[in-house]
């Protein structure tokens, strides 16, 4: 699959605020700083469109790409509130999960979430907890693991296995990637490619 156009569409900071569409979504989660951003601008080729979206302070929303304008593989792209901040409060976290659950649990177009995890550790207590959320509203999952340009080459594969039994997958769904070395999108667009081909 080749991204062929992509553009910004909306954030949404509440529920009801989220698109209502019947094209296929495929969303980005992860915690903070995993790379969600660096990866979006990797997978669509710009490196300035996620940015575009991110607004001041700390207003944390669900945003939307429109990939594939006018083509038949045309999808929104979902980039999900990321978790793990420190320094919020629990009102704020409360009102985030709130909205990263009621989505997970209600979006009936999206077919893919792409798992952002770091490559280099093991799965937080909160990337435990929104694997929990998948499971339990059965949305279907592929693990990405950022930042591989970090490690030897001869650990990356290593590392994918660790993550792999941590979230009892197979190792064919953990996909390492590196957004600043850009290495890895190929195996992600044709996972990409499989969904949206299954969907229709
Ligand atoms: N070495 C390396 N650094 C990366 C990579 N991807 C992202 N980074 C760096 O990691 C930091 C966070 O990247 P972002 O893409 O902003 O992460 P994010 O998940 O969108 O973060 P939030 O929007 O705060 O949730 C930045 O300093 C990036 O330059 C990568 O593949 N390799
Ligand atoms: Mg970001």
């Amino acid at each position: 699959m080749k991204v062929k156009n992509a553009s910004y569409v909306k954030g949404a900071s509440d529920y009801s605020q989220c698109i209502v569409s019947e094209l296929p979504q495929i969303a980005v989660a992860g915690k903070s700083n995993v790379g969600k951003s660096s990866f979006i601008n990797y997978l669509v080729g710009d490196g300035k469109l996620a940015r575009t979206s991110k607004l001041p302070g700390r207003t944390r929303l669900i945003n939307y790409f429109l990939i594939n304008d006018g083509d038949e593989k045309e999808f929104l792209l979902v980039d999900l509130p990321g978790y793990g901040f420190a320094k919020v409060s629990d009102a704020e976290k409360l009102k985030w999960s709130d909205l990263l659950e009621n989505y997970l649990a209600n979006e009936r177009r999206l077919v893919q979430v792409l798992f952002l995890v770091d490559i280099r550790h093991d799965p937080t207590k909160d990337d435990a907890a929104m694997y929990n959320y998948m499971f339990v509203n059965n949305v279907p999952f592929t693990v990405v693991a950022t930042k591989a340009d970090k490690l030897p080459k001869s650990q990356v594969k290593n590392r994918c296995r660790a993550i792999a039994s941590y979230f009892k997958l197979g190792e064919a769904n953990v996909l390492p990637v590196s957004s600043s070395a850009k290495t890895g999108l190929e195996a992600v667009l044709s996972k990409l490619e499989q969904i949206l081909a299954a969907d229709k």
